[in-house]
This record gives structure tokens, C-alpha cells and sequence, in this order.
């Protein structure tokens, strides 16, 4: 198939003003006539012929302005329905389509979930429900009817507001009628039909207007969305007093569904969601799980003003709706929680994901200029790196003129479909300063790499620090321009002080927020009055999606964990601490931990001050982090043992202190989901994870204790995570312990097909082909897939790049068995290998001749099939 590019942009022909749905559902034959209001767009070709899109459609008739067309009239295809001749003047188009929802095991467009009837329609699905413009700058008004019986889908939802319902006279089938005021893209579009539970609850918005709101869930799971809907109640409240925006419509309608490719989705009025991200009760759910269902739900909500009100041109615009949303669900959960614990964990995923898409060869700009396939261009890279793009622009201008840019945007760009320039033309006007060069990091991939060094004279008290940037070659872009970084600094002295910024070499500004901007290849600057030698403190709360390089000297990164009031580079320089040992021993052969002993020592002591934050120190780089900072020749087999030997050597070392944390950390009292609750239950699960690995028989019978009488999942989980790597009786006595007591709670058997994915021995692999017959597993269920083999391939590098090939066979059987029914799922999973490049010799030969293998398959999905040729590259 062709290459889609941005450069190739052309307004549509046609405006579809508004559109009228007529839903009659059935398992198997679901009729839907669609009625639209056309007329030719001013922007577009005047003489064009009327092309709408489809895929996969079955049409069973055309009428214009009431008249049926003959079939010399139109040309229909599965995906093309194209009328040469249509009249100048505004005109009707009804058009009929028969679909098989339960035969659609993509997932995309109308489905089933269980019994249950639901759409999907980001990013090209409502073509695969009826024949239209299905591109995200046709804005329509929809009217939606749906009819059904009344047995099988009691209830029946659509976007907007609820006009009428009724029974269907004669029949045992009843409707209901849904109008959305607001013009929006296809994409947005959302039906859901079914015999749901429902939780029910308001909320009054700022004006005093009443919303009501409601979620529903499968039969029996009511009690699982009480937090859920807290949480989204707390982010209407949050998008009001941050950013002035208020909820438009009478009702806001979740639903949860078990059958889903990603984690939710944001259509007007009617969001629908991944039930992993909105069940949670405290004996099923880890406090990870809450935070992700807080997180969620409150970037769902916001996307009503940031990709809604406001949506995206074309599709190359995504980052416009996603990278913003995810900056302001951050923030969200940065109030609702610890700021610093979760800027730190919004670091790791960054670095655990975006940064290896980055550097290999699935690597794009965060707005990309050309794709093939757009749901391969879900990414990381647009997620998240979009959001640090926005985080690097509040930095750079200031928290008042972002604010002031933000409501600029709403006010100029509410109701069409807008583009990244859009957006930045909002904070150039608020801030009166020019972002022409701050835009590259739209269009640069590759993950920037700042060189430091720094050079102290005692006689001229002067330290001069030299700073330099340089980013990678990524596909396509093999010369890369210097971008605008902004770089928090302080200096600290001999005491632990903060020094005063004084040179000549930055602006006073930049001296006075301790904020430098690197926009140039190399900048020097000199700082004046330093007593002694300082210690930098260099990317503040990671202020730019950067490398640094080199780290810290030891010395330097112990006296940063002691002095420094970031929290970010105190955690920072416990990895980076990490780090050395780690690769000191792959250098040498020798551990050498005793630094970073002791700086944890020194922490433990004040664990009760932030147990948060000290149970992110304690938790050490994973494999990934060790494969990404390793970048070439990388073997995993090492890299594992060294780890583990400092892991063990930290439990070793500081056994008595984490003994002590263990104990005085213990659950009391009741389960709550809070931040502060559920940052004592990691700093005690990190310790039990250390203390294990420093004494196996004492963490046997600890993680035991703990498993047998945790009241909640997440104590629960973590002495099973123990257990797990300790292996033997005790691991498979509680294995067979806890599914026995979670059998048919799929969102909890999913926690025990991960969990015995990433044990970390030789025979996992074997019991990995054997939980694939298991009962409660299924291909067909993209969240069972990803538990089990997403875990295997992303969270267990030993067994998954074993020598013997193993891992690697048993990824490409997976992919190739999913990819003719559900392509999302399987490009997704095969994106596992995005890194294959860095792996040493053996196993990149052996990863190419699987790339080749799929590749060669002549029926690959065109998602499949996209992955894997860039992979190949
Ligand atoms: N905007 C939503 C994206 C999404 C999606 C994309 C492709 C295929 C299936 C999908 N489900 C949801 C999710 C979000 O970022 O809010
Ligand atoms: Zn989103």
C-alpha cells in the first residue's frame, strides 16, 4: 500500500454537516442506514468526484435526495464507495450496510465484548460500520437511533445527550434516540449496546449546570468502579480550577468492557474503556493498578477539550491530542499524588520505552511525516515524548504564559481541527517569544545526548562548565540540527550548600530560574565566586527528554543523594549509583557496592520521611534499564547476573535495616488506595524484594507469611513476586494457592499468567507454551495476550533472547497465530524486538532470520507487515 504523508495534506472535498444513524442490532447482521447531509467543501476541488471510505463493508443500498441509484451510478468496493457524479448544491446520501459484529475479531469498528455491542473507532473504524469521509477534519453533528431487543441489550447508549426512548411497537425490541450538538470526527463516533451493571453518581460543574454520570460495568462488578468514578469526578473538578474547562454535555457515560486493543477511549460523551483500567476493589487490584485506573479515567475526561473541542487535522497531528492529554493526566495524578514520586515513574516509562523506540529502528518524529500504517504510530514516542515536548515548553516560558497560551488555544481553535503550528502560534502570541526553533523537536527523532564537563580553579574561584549536545541518526534523518534543551541546574558546595549562580556566560534570567537553555551545539559557561570544587546538579526533575553523559563521578552522585533538594537527581543518583556497581562488575569481575550501600543506608534511616521515595531508590535499574544504558553487544545473560549479584550484595549488606523496615512497615487498619497508604506498602514490598535476594531462606519465609495473610492485592502480588524468583515448593504451592482462590477473575489471572512469564529460569519458556492451553487463556483477548506473552517478551530478557532461539520461535508462533484475527495486537506485540539491532551477534541473527521469516508470509496484516519491514529497515 502507498505511504501517506503530511506534505500530501489537501482539505477534503466535501463537508458532512451532520449525520443521521439508524442502528437495528443483531449478532450477526446488524443494519445500519446512515444518512448524511453533504456539500462541497470551499477549500476543496470543486469538481472532485464524491469518494467515501470503507473497509470491509457489505452495502445494500444508495440513495440521493430519497432517490435509489442504480448501480451504474456509484462504484461500491469493500473499502471505496465512489459517486462520479453528485449535484453542486447541498444534497442527501443515505447509505445502507449489513455488518457482522460478532465475526469482527479486530476490534475496530462495531464488536462485541461478551454479549455486549461496542465500537472502536480511532483511528479508522467508522469505515468499517459505514461508507464516509472517515478522516478527522470532517466535523458532523450526529443524531444516533439504536434499536435492539430488549433481552439481550436492556441498555443502549450513544454520544451526546439522551433524546427519546421506547419500546418498538409489536415486537420484543425497544430504541433509543442520542444527539450530540457538538461537530466532531467520525473517530469519536461510539455505540454501545448491552445488559450492564451501572454505577450512577453527578456532578455539578463550575455554572452550576448538574451532570449526571454513570459507569457500567458487567453484572456483579458495581462495588469495582466506586474508585473510578471518585477519580473522575476529581478530574472534572481538576480540569476546572487548572485550566478553566468545564464539561459541556448533560451526561458523561463510561463503559467498561473486557474485550479492548489499548486502554480506553475518549469519544464524546460516551467514553470506552479497557476494564483493566476502571475494576478495582482492594483485594484484586495493586495500588499500580489504582494509580493506572486514576490516570486514565482522568486522561480520557481531559481529552473533552484537548482532542475533542479541539481535534486534530490529519492523523500526522496526533501528538497535538495525545502528548497534551498525557501532560495534563500527569500533572493530574503529580497533584492528586506525590509530585516527585510520580515524575519519577513517568521518567522510568519513559526511558523503559520511548527512549529504545528512539534509538532503533521503529524511531520517529513525534509528529511524524509519512506512515503506512496509523495505528502503528500509537507510540511512545507520540505519548510521551509529546508530553515532555509540552512540559519542555511550560519550563521554557513560564507557568503564567502557558497558562495564558492554553486558554488562547481554546478560545481560537474550540470547534475545528487543529495542527501542531496552531497550537505553538498560542504560546509564541502569549509569550511573545518565537518557537520557530523549539518546533524541531516535532519533526528531530532521536533522543538528543548532552556532554558535559566541568573544569574548577581554585585560584580564580571560577567553574567553567561546559555543556554539548549532539542527537543520533535515526531512519530517514541522518543529520541532526542542534534543539532548544532547557537544562535545570544548581551548583552545590563542600557543605552541601546551594551556591549562587554569578557569570557572565548565561543571561540573568537563566540565572535567576537556574534554568540554562542549551539551543546551540556547545555553550561554555563560566560561573564565578565558587568556593571549592561544586558538585552539579544537572537536569533538575528532568527537564528535557535527554541522555546525559557522562554520569556523575561516585563521589559526586553520593554527595547529590545526601544535599540535594531535587528529589528527581537524589533518586537519580541512587540509579546512577546503580549503574556503576553494575557495570563496574561486567568491567572488572569485581562488586564493588559499598557507595551505594551506604547512601541507601542513609535513607532507610529516614524512610518514615518519604517511603515513597525511598522505596523508588531502593528499586534498582530492571534489565531494560541495563540493556539501554549498555546500547551495543548487549547480552542479557550478563547483564542479569550482575544485577542480581548487587541486588543480593545490597540485601547482604543492609539486612538488618530493611529487617526493621519490613516489620515496622507492616499493613495496619483498613486498605486505602492513597498515595501516602500505598508508598508504605512499596517501601515494605521493595524491602522484602532486597532482603530475599541478600537471604533466600529468610525471604522464603517472610514473602510466605506475607502471602498466606495479605489483606490486599498489592501485598499479596509482591510475596508472590518474591516467591517467584526464589523458585521451588513454596513458588508453586502459592501459585496453585492463589489461582485456586482468583479462578475466573480475569483481571487477577492475568497478574498470574505476568507473573510466571518473567520468572527468570530456563523452564519458562516451556511453562509459558503451557499456560497457553490453559483454560482462562485465549488469542482471541488482547489483555490475556499481553499478560502472558507481552510479559514474556518485554519482562523477561533472559528466557525471551535465550540462546537457543526458543524465546524468539515462540514470539513469532504468537504473532503469526493473532495477526489474521486481531492486527493491532499483533504488530503491537512484535514491537518487542524494536531493539533487536543492539543485541550481540548471536541473537541478532537469530532475531533477523525471524524478521525475514514473518516478513516472507504472504497474508501479514498491513500492521504486521509495516513493523516488521522497518524493524528489518
Ligand atoms: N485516543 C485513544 C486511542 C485508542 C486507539 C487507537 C487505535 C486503536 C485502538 C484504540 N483505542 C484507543 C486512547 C487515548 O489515547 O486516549
Ligand atoms: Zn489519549
Amino acid at each position: 500500500t502507498a505511504a501517506i504523508r503530511l506534505a500530501d495534506y489537501r482539505p477534503a472535498d466535501f463537508a458532512i454537516d451532520s449525520v443521521e444513524l439508524d442502528f437495528a442490532l443483531n449478532p450477526t447482521k446488524t443494519r445500519v442506514s446512515a444518512r448524511l447531509a453533504l456539500r462541497r467543501n470551499p477549500a476543496g476541488d470543486s469538481s472532485a468526484p464524491l469518494v467515501l471510505d470503507g473497509d470491509e463493508l457489505m452495502l445494500l443500498g444508495v440513495k440521493l435526495d430519497g432517490r435509489t441509484l442504480g448501480p451504474g451510478k456509484y462504484e461500491a468496493t469493500q473499502d471505496r464507495l465512489t459517486l462520479a457524479e453528485v449535484p453542486d448544491a447541498p444534497f442527501t446520501l443515505e447509505i445502507d450496510t449489513e455488518l457482522n459484529p460478532s465475526g469482527n475479531t479486530q476490534l475496530s469498528g462495531l464488536y462485541r465484548s461478551g454479549s455486549a455491542y461496542c465500537t472502536q473507532c480511532e483511528a479508522e473504524g467508522f469505515r468499517r460500520i459505514t461508507y464516509f469521509l472517515d478522516r478527522p477534519d470532517v466535523l458532523s453533528v450526529y443524531t444516533t437511533r439504536i434499536e435492539a431487543e430488549k433481552s439481550e441489550a436492556p441498555i443502549l447508549l450513544s454520544n451526546g445527550n439522551p433524546i427519546e426512548h421506547g419500546d418498538v411497537a409489536g415486537s420484543n425490541r425497544h430504541y433509543a434516540l442520542w444527539r450530540d450538538p457538538f461537530p466532531k470526527p467520525s473517530y469519536l463516533f461510539a455505540l454501545v449496546g448491552g445488559d450492564l451493571g451501572v454505577v450512577r453518581d453527578e456532578f455539578t460543574t463550575m455554572s452550576g449546570r448538574v451532570v449526571d454520570l454513570a459507569i457500567y460495568v458487567e453484572h456483579g462488578k458495581e462495588s469495582r468502579a466506586a474508585y473510578a468514578m471518585d477519580a473522575l469526578k476529581r478530574s472534572m473538578r481538576w480540569d476546572e480550577e487548572k485550566f478553566g474547562r468545564e464539561y459541556d454535555l448533560d451526561v458523561f457515560n463510561i463503559v467498561a468492557v473486557s474485550d479492548f486493543n489499548m486502554g480506553a477511549m475518549e469519544n464524546k460523551g460516551l467514553n470506552i474503556f479497557n476494564d483493566k483500567y476502571v475494576l478495582a476493589s482492594p483485594d484484586t487490584a495493586t495500588d499500580g493498578d489504582y494509580a493506572g485506573i486514576e490516570g486514565v479515567i482522568a486522561h480520557e475526561y481531559f481529552h473533552n477539550w484537548t482532542g475533542n473541542r479541539i481535534t486534530c487535522r490529519d492523523w500526522f497531528q496526533l501528538c497535538l491530542k495525545e502528548g497534551l492529554t498525557v501532560f495534563r493526566d500527569q500533572e493530574f495524578s503529580a497533584d492528586m499524588r506525590s509530585r516527585a514520586v510520580e515524575r519519577i515513574g513517568d521518567v522510568r516509562g519513559l526511558r523503559l520505552a520511548q527512549f529504545p523506540e528512539d534509538a532503533g529502528p521503529l524511531a520517529h518524529p513525534v509528529r511524524p511525516d509519512v506512515y503506512q500504517e496509523i495505528n502503528n504510530f500509537y507510540t511512545a514516542t507520540v505519548y510521551e515524548k509529546g508530553a515532555e515536548i509540552i512540559r519542555m515548553l511550560r519550563t521554557l516560558i513560564g507557568e503564567d504564559d502557558f497558562r495564558r497560551g492554553m486558554d488562547l488555544y481554546f478560545e481560537r481553535f474550540d470547534g475545528t481541527a487543529a495542527t501542531v503550528e496552531d497550537f505553538l502560534s498560542c504560546f509564541a502570541a502569549a509569550s511573545g517569544r518565537d518557537l520557530t526553533h523549539f518546533a524541531l523537536w516535532y519533526s528531530q527523532a532521536g533522543t538528543p545526548v548532552v556532554t558535559t564537563s566541568g573544569d574548577y580553579d581554585p585560584a580564580a574561584r571560577t567553574f567553567a562548565l561546559k555543556l554539548s549536545q549532539q542527537t543520533p541518526p535515526t531512519p530517514g534523518q541522518s543529520d541532526k540540527k542542534p534543539v532548544v534543551i532547557p537544562l535545570a541546574l544548581a551548583l552545590f558546595g563542600e557543605n552541601g550548600q546551594k551556591l549562587d549562580l554569578v557569570s557572565e556566560d548565561a543571561t540573568p534570567t537563566e540565572l535567576a530560574r537556574g534554568l540554562i537553555e542549551l539551543d546551540r551545539a556547545e555553550r561554555v559557561i563560566r560561573f564565578r565566586e565558587i568556593p571549592s570544587r561544586p558538585v552539579v546538579s544537572l537536569l533538575r526533575g528532568f527537564s528535557a527528554p535527554v541522555r546525559l553523559e557522562p554520569a556523575p563521578a561516585s563521589e559526586d552522585l553520593e554527595r547529590l543523594l545526601a544535599c540535594d533538594d531535587d528529589p528527581f537527581n537524589r533518586w537519580q543518583a541512587s540509579q546512577s549509583l546503580a549503574l556503576r556497581a553494575i557495570f563496574g562488575r561486567l568491567e572488572t569481575g569485581a562488586l564493588d557496592a559499598r557507595g551505594l550501600s551506604e547512601a541507601l543506608r542513609l535513607l532507610l534511616a529516614k524512610a518514615e520521611d518519604d517511603p515513597a521515595l525511598v522505596a523508588q531508590a531502593l528499586s534498582l535499574p530492571s534489565d531494560i534499564d541495563l540493556a539501554r544504558e549498555k546500547g551495543n553487544d548487549v547480552d542479557p545473560d550478563q547483564l542479569f547476573d550482575a544485577r542480581m549479584a548487587l541486588r543480593a550484595e545490597i540485601g547482604r549488606s543492609l539486612g538488618s535495616e530493611l529487617d526493621a523496615i519490613h516489620a515496622r512497615f507492616s499493613a495496619a487498619g483498613a486498605f486505602t488506595p492513597d498515595a501516602a497508604s500505598a508508598g508504605r506498602r512499596a517501601l515494605r514490598n521493595v524491602t522484602l524484594d532486597v532482603l530475599a535476594a541478600g537471604d533466600a531462606e529468610k525471604g522464603r519465609s517472610l514473602a510466605t507469611a506475607q502471602f498466606e495473610t495479605a489483606g490486599n492485592m498489592t501485598d499479596k502480588l509482591a510475596a508472590l513476586a518474591t516467591l517467584a524468583l526464589l523458585g521451588g515448593h513454596a513458588r508453586e504451592e502459592a501459585f496453585a494457592r492463589f489461582y485456586a482462590q482468583y479462578a475466573g477473575d480475569a483481571l487477577v489471572i492475568d497478574k498470574w499468567f505476568s507473573l510466571q512469564a518473567m520468572i527468570p529460569e530456563q523452564a519458562t519458556t516451556q511453562r509459558v507454551l503451557g499456560l497457553m492451553t490453559h483454560r482462562e487463556f485465549s488469542m482471541s483477548n488482547p489483555n490475556r495476550v499481553r499478560a502472558l506473552i507481552g510479559a514474556f517478551a518485554n519482562g523477561n530478557l533472559t528466557r525471551f533472547h535465550a540462546l537457543d532461539g526458543s524465546g524468539y520461535d515462540l514470539l513469532t508462533a504468537v504473532v503469526l497465530e493473532v495477526d489474521p484475527k486481531n492486527p493491532q495486537v499483533s504488530a503491537r506485540l512484535l514491537s518487542a524486538l524494536r531493539s533487536w539491532r543492539t543485541m550481540e551477534s548471536r541473537r541478532r541473527g537469530l532475531i533477523e532470520a525471524r524478521l525475514k521469516h514473518i516478513v516472507a508470509q504472504e497474508n501479514l496484516s498491513a500492521d504486521l507487515r509495516d513493523i516488521a519491514t522497518r524493524a528489518l529497515g
